[in-house]
């Protein structure tokens, strides 16, 4: 996104207009209302306004949550110069690009995708496992060949920018994420349609420099995504073995179902990363997450994970609040 495209989000953002029937910004920027705001969509980091721009596209015209969260997802999937999604993504030790997605509707359908290698869009791949197969979860070669046989095309994802970023890890050869720098791009997607139906997807080249075969929360339904259609969607971004431990994005839309707002789900679920995993301090985890009434809320355990919010009247990132003061 261009400079000047980011300052008029921020004035956008600023100059925030509120619905004068029920509207209310709270602190935390959740919106709280009597209504039902839809339709509404956000996802995580700055990457997430240009995604969310191509995801409105389909909400503004009456289309669906789901069909707008693969469209939403696809556009950073597509950009060479995002370096932990799809074409462009930093690759593993070994230098093979290795891609991980999902995605969830609101009949509880899902379709994902893992350790796939050279196919730009692996979000639309995961969208056909879930339309088109008795199954939930396709991987590595046999998800490659499914992709293949469904039209999807081969291509080498490892951008010039990608390799070598790889090879200047490979002098020194150490895993180390970077809070914030290194583990920051993986976008989740959240979306509530004009018919009050909730989605979301979830697409990253996952940890830079992992291991090979190394696959995180991303592709896991009920780690980096889950969707409830009668209570809410959460996504979740960040290391994401800190997110497996604790199933996260489950734990959000079952917090919400217990009658929590969104933000506060959210800090329950990093509440929790803190209790149970020692040296969670060292890490990022951010979840997001969206109720049916298209409430939104954020947590994470570091200072700078924001999210991009689209709906009505708004159309700018959020930071959100952080536990490690
Ligand atoms: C992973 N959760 O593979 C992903 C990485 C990520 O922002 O979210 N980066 O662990």
């Amino acid at each position: 996104m261009n400079k000047n495209r980011r300052s008029f989000v921020k004035k956008i953002g600023l100059a925030l207009v509120v619905s004068p029937v029920a509207s209310v910004l709270a602190k935390n920027n959740t919106v709280r209302s009597n209504n039902v705001n839809k339709p509404v969509v956000i996802s995580t980091w700055n990457h997430g306004l240009d995604a969310n721009a191509a995801a409105w596209e389909i909400l503004k015209n009456n289309g669906s949550a789901v069909d707008a969260v693969e469209a939403g997802v696809r556009v950073p999937e597509s950009d060479p110069n995002n370096t932990s999604v799809g074409l462009g993504g930093f690759p593993d030790r070994d230098g093979n690009v290795t891609l991980d997605a999902c995605i969830m509707d609101q009949h509880q359908n899902c379709g994902s995708v893992a350790f796939l290698q050279g196919i730009q869009n692996p979000i639309s791949v995961a969208r056909l496992v879930m339309d088109k197969t008795p199954h939930v979860m396709l991987v590595g070669a046999g998800a490659k060949s499914f992709a293949l046989k469904n039209g999807f095309k081969h291509e080498n994802l490892l951008t010039d920018k990608a390799k070598k970023a790889w090879q200047e890890w490979v002098k020194k050869s150490k895993y180390q994420p970077i809070i914030n720098v290194e583990n920051h791009d993986t976008i989740g997607m959240l979306a509530l349609d004009q018919n009050g139906n909730l989605s979301g997807a979830c697409t990253t080249s996952g940890a830079a420099f992992k291991m090979n075969g190394r696959v995180g929360d991303s592709p896991i339904i009920g780690a980096g995504l889950y969707v409830d259609n009668e209570v809410g969607a959460a996504t979740a971004t960040g290391l994401g073995e800190l997110v497996m431990k604790t199933v996260g994005s489950h734990l959000v839309v079952e917090l919400m179902r217990q009658g929590l707002s969104p933000n506060e789900a959210c800090k329950k679920a990093v509440e929790r990363i803190a209790e149970k995993l020692d040296d969670y301090k060292k890490y990022q985890v951010g979840f997001l997450a969206l109720n049916k009434k298209g409430e939104c809320g954020s947590y994470c355990i570091q200072k700078g994970f924001n999210y991009a919010w689209k709906d009505e009247k708004n159309e700018k990132l959020v930071d959100a609040e952080y536990w490690v003061k």
